[in-house]
């Protein structure tokens, strides 16, 4: 498959083109987003002959198909991502630059499609860019949120959100498709008619479908990212509009949109539950559908279902899935129930990215009831049934009055799979004990990946240009060739061209940093990075509390010979998450104290960039020396920021939590700094009663850290302001950040004195990349293919 034939026009031509016939512009007045929108169209077209030759391969080969439901797809920006998988960004530089444009400035104008929180979705956007590598063919289904993830800013160092606008701007990417759209029903009532259950929904809005092409490395293989809006049926009451109620007339339209206007920042609070619920229902419905009218198309009988088709449900956000399809299956199409379960079981499949109980959904059964009553039906039938073939364990989904929906998908999977060894063994352990005992073969585990086109090749053109140059280009398409060059690693010409790479990397940020935000700050200090989503168990508090002890030992003895350090924070805080939240203003406070000490702004900065984003995380990643990954033990599920900085050549302080326990394996222990308790070190700690008390006893540089922070050292005018924290860490501290600190400052200092020899750091560096090729994610796409869908590839091997 060639991604240009004889009638796509050079790509300069087709820039202007576009802005002619399709912006309306000519050049003379065209702005800098009149040229993007131009350019994104012309890279558009030639994704199309890749996605109609992939489209036709699949129907003529009438193979499985896997389809992806996800409420979340991180999938950042998708000119970069185009232009390299098609192999174009040279071209596309300097068809920009002869047109008298800053191709940086071109690509930097598209705003961030952030329809996701964290790492799930980005996740998921990683698989859907494999998936078409690897040429499996495949659908993502999700959400086309009006308003993505909130953007932040802060306020005197507090948090403060606003609505995020990227559909403000036109999206390229995407073919409106109004001939796919399907009636999604809620409430009303169920009755028995001639034999069958019908349900009468009291309400309905309509899902109408957008698609974006999804194109592998090398436009091998397109599939698609169809995402669903929710529109009234009827947009206007007219007779309210005629009656003179013009505003009234447009409510329906406006409560129909609600459910496909704001992805949840947060998935752990009450609030919104019902839109929420109503959410999940609307896209798995409406992905359903189009999967059931996609199979229909092309196979009669229904009961083939389970060989052509296997449906991922990514969390338990489209858990309703099992039900629902029991409906369509039973309900409408009169298979037999028992049938119809068996039949949906053995189509779905279910991966869990969290132990967190407060993350693991459960729905109250009115709630339920009242807004899904047929499915509540059957919930409560499938999970009698199944408790009847198993009476002797309490696996029940409905319980205590609530649907747990973790339940319920590990009774209609295939398969269950966790995202990395550590919390696949502690899902056996826990949450699904007495599931996994009555199914012993359901939970496997696939360990995360990222996709090294996006998280190496585009990000880090720098590194990435010496690893093609060393070992050619065959990396890309399959990392674990990384491996080739590790024999080279001894050569000093490319140890000193790595360590080049990765100063001028770090020399950008600066320049960038100083730009943006007013700080100064030195490329050669140490670039320290923890960005992820705010929250007690990812342990930024633990982080910022050993700055304040270093700066304290700094203070005490300043010619002490410290390695200059810049801790960079970034991550936002769901809005309902007052603690998490007060974490960050903590972080910002700090830094505004250490950053205008001058005894020891030297040796210690600290920065927190607001508005974290995958653009951002582009930026950091290729430029960090040093990846925080100190989240307390079995809290974790996986991590894929973990694997990016490790690809890109940071060395990691660590537990023993996720995947780091995989990166540590294949990386080697000598190149990673591991600190804390183990997950179960962290269980037996907890249950001793003072734990922190006797932390803090024990040592005195805590002690000091955490009395300077109660006693308002880095909040003067508020010297109360932060006694929530350090009385959370002086009493429960379910998150050990007390029990942990003493073994992190050591880890914290041995990783000083490590940077300080910079040949020794560059080798280990470079030997973090070189052995971090099993964490693409071809590797773990590959082994869902072959574990868990039993699905083919229809090109050749990547
Ligand atoms: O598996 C992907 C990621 O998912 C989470 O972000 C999640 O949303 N539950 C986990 O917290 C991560 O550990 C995991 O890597």
């Amino acid at each position: 498959m060639t991604y240009q034939d004889a009638r796509t026009p050079g790509l300069q031509d087709g820039i202007l083109h576009h802005l002619t016939y399709t912006i309306g512009k000519d050049a003379a007045h065209a702005t800098l987003h009149d040229w993007r929108l131009a350019l994104s169209f012309a890279v558009r077209d030639r994704i199309v002959d890749s996605w109609f030759a992939s489209t036709r391969a699949s129907y003529e080969a009438g193979a499985k198909r896997v389809y992806y439901l996800s409420m979340e797809f991180l999938i950042g920006r998708l000119l970069g991502d185009a232009l390299v998988n098609l192999r174009l960004d040279g071209e596309a530089k300097a068809a920009v630059e002869g047109l008298g444009l800053d191709f940086d400035a071109v690509l930097h104008d598209e705003p961030d499609a952030a329809l996701g929180n964290g790492g799930l979705g980005r996740l998921a956007a990683c698989f859907l860019e494999s998936l078409s590598t690897l040429a499996c063919p495949a659908m993502g289904y999700g959400i086309r949120y009006e308003h993505g993830l909130f953007r932040q800013s802060f306020d005197n160092g507090r948090q403060v959100e606003a609505p995020e606008t990227w559909l403000q701007q036109r999206h390229v990417w995407e073919f409106e498709r109004p001939e796919a759209a399907y009636s999604i029903g809620f409430g009303g009532h169920v009755a028995e008619q001639d034999g069958r259950m019908v349900w009468t929904p009291a309400e309905a809005v309509l899902a109408e479908a957008y698609d974006t092409p999804v194109v592998g490395w090398e436009a091998r293989w397109t599939n698609t990212l169809r995402l669903w809006a929710a529109r009234a049926i009827d947009p206007l009451d007219l007779a309210r509009f005629n009656h003179g109620d013009h505003v009234g007339a447009a409510v329906p339209e406006m409560l129909a949109r609600a459910i496909s206007r704001v992805l949840y920042p947060d998935d752990t609070t009450e609030a919104g539950k019902e839109l929420r619920l109503k959410q999940e229902y609307f896209f798995t419905a409406a992905s359903l559908h189009d999967i059931l009218r996609r199979f229909d198309s092309e196979h009669g009988d229904i009961r083939l279902l389970p060989e052509k088709v296997a449906i991922q449900l990514n969390d338990t956000h489209p858990a309703i899935a099992g039900p629902e399809l029991v409906r369509l299956l039973h309900d409408t199409r009169g298979l037999p129930f028992d049938e119809a379960v068996d039949i949906a079981r053995r189509t779905l499949n279910y991966t869990n990215h969290t132990l967190l109980p407060e993350a693991l959904e459960k729905w109250p059964v009115p709630l339920m009831a009242r807004l899904l009553p047929r499915h509540m039906m059957l919930i409560e039938r499938i999970d009698a049934d199944h408790a009847a073939r198993f009476p002797a364990r309490a696996t029940h989904a409905v319980a205590d009055g609530e649907v747990n929906m973790g339940a319920l998908s590990f009774i209609m999977a295939n398969r269950v799979n966790g995202v990395s060894a550590l919390h696949t063994g502690l899902m056996k352990q826990t949450v699904f004990a007495d599931l996994h005992a009555l199914h012993p073969g359901r939970i496997v585990n696939q360990t995360n990946g990222v996709t090294p086109r996006r998280w190496l090749h585009a990000c880090n053109p720098r590194l990435a240009g010496i690893i093609t140059g060393t070992i050619g280009e065959g990396w890309i398409g399959d990392l674990e060739r990384l491996a080739e060059l590790e024999p080279h690693l001894g050569d000093a010409g490319l140890q000193q061209a790595i360590a080049g790479a990765k100063r001028a990397n770090k020399a950008d940020l600066a320049d960038w940093i100083g730009a943006t935000h007013g700080l100064s700050v030195d490329p050669d200090a140490m670039f320290d990075v923890q960005i992820k989503r705010i929250h007690e168990y990812k342990r930024q508090h633990l982080n910022i509390l050993e700055a304040v002890a270093l700066w304290q030992a700094i203070r005490a003895n300043p010619d002490a010979g410290w390695t200059p350090r810049i801790k960079i924070f970034a991550g936002k805080a769901a809005p309902g998450y007052v603690f998490a939240k007060k974490i960050i203003r903590l972080v910002n406070d700090v830094a505004a104290v250490l950053n205008a000490d001058p005894v020891t702004s030297r040796y210690l900065k600290v920065i927190f960039l607001p508005n974290y984003n995958v653009t951002l995380a582009e930026r950091l990643i290729p430029a960090a020396d040093l990846s925080e990954q100190i989240s307390t033990a079995g809290k974790e599920a996986s991590g894929t920021g973990n694997m990016k900085f490790a690809l890109n050549g940071a060395l990691t302080v660590g537990t023993l939590d996720g995947a780091n326990v995989e990166i540590r394996d294949h990386v080697g222990a000598e190149n990673f700094f591991l600190f804390g308790m183990t997950a179960e070190e962290v269980v037996a700690r907890r249950a001793v009663e003072g734990h922190a008390g006797q932390a803090i006893a024990a040592d005195p540089r805590l002690a000091a850290a955490l009395a300077a922070i109660h006693d308002g050292a880095v909040s003067p005018g508020d010297p109360t302001r932060y006694h929530d924290i350090t009385g959370n860490l002086r009493g429960p501290d379910y998150f050990l950040v007390c029990s942990d600190f003493a073994d992190y400052w050591r880890a914290q200092r041995e990783v000083d004195a490590a940077y300080r020899d910079a040949a020794h750091w560059t080798r280990m560096a470079a030997l973090n990349t070189a052995r971090s090729g099993w964490f693409s994610s071809d590797r773990t796409i590959r082994g869902y293919m072959a574990e868990i869908w039993g699905a083919a590839s229809l090109g050749p091997r990547a």
